[in-house]
């Protein structure tokens, strides 16, 4: 099972210690093709050695690649908005998690959109059941 997870990074890195958890419990699901996404380290302005064409091409490879999208839609970031209609158009199934306890609201694109699985959540002890059902 290859998945690939999808979070913010230049929309805002201030969830990712919940990113790097989720990749935790998304690993005893599958292969996580984008692990590096939880790293810490990544901050939303350094590069990692890659230009942004070098970028979008991985990235596509491996949306293409994945069996699910697993996307964390709290932080809005215009990047996993648009790998979650790409990955919607190539048919693939998607899990999006939105951490309900926050000043942010969903957008209706997502929440509207009855062809992904969107899930609320509270803490991270919510994604494990989540996941299982999903993984079904
Ligand atoms: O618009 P955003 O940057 O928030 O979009 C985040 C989404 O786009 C993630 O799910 C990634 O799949 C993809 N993405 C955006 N930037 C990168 C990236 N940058 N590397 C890999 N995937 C990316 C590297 C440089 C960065 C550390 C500043």
């Amino acid at each position: 099972m290859n998945i690939y997870f999808a979070a913010s990074i230049r929309g805002g890195r201030d969830d990712q210690d919940i990113y790097r958890q989720i990749i935790e419990t998304l690993k005893d699901f599958g292969m996580v093709l984008t692990e590096h996404f939880g790293n810490t380290g990544i901050s939303s302005v350094e590069g990692t050695g890659k230009n942004h064409a070098e970028i979008y091409k991985q990235d596509m490879a491996w949306v293409t690649q994945a069996d699910v999208i697993v996307a964390e839609v709290t932080q809005p970031s215009l990047g996993v908005g648009y790998e979650i209609g790409r990955a919607e158009d190539m048919g693939k199934k998607i899990l999006c998690l939105y951490r309900e306890n926050t000043e942010r609201t969903l957008s209706a694109m997502i929440r509207g959109n009855n062809k992904l699985n969107v899930k609320n959540y509270k803490t991270i002890e919510d994604i494990r059941p989540i996941l299982e059902q999903f993984f079904i």
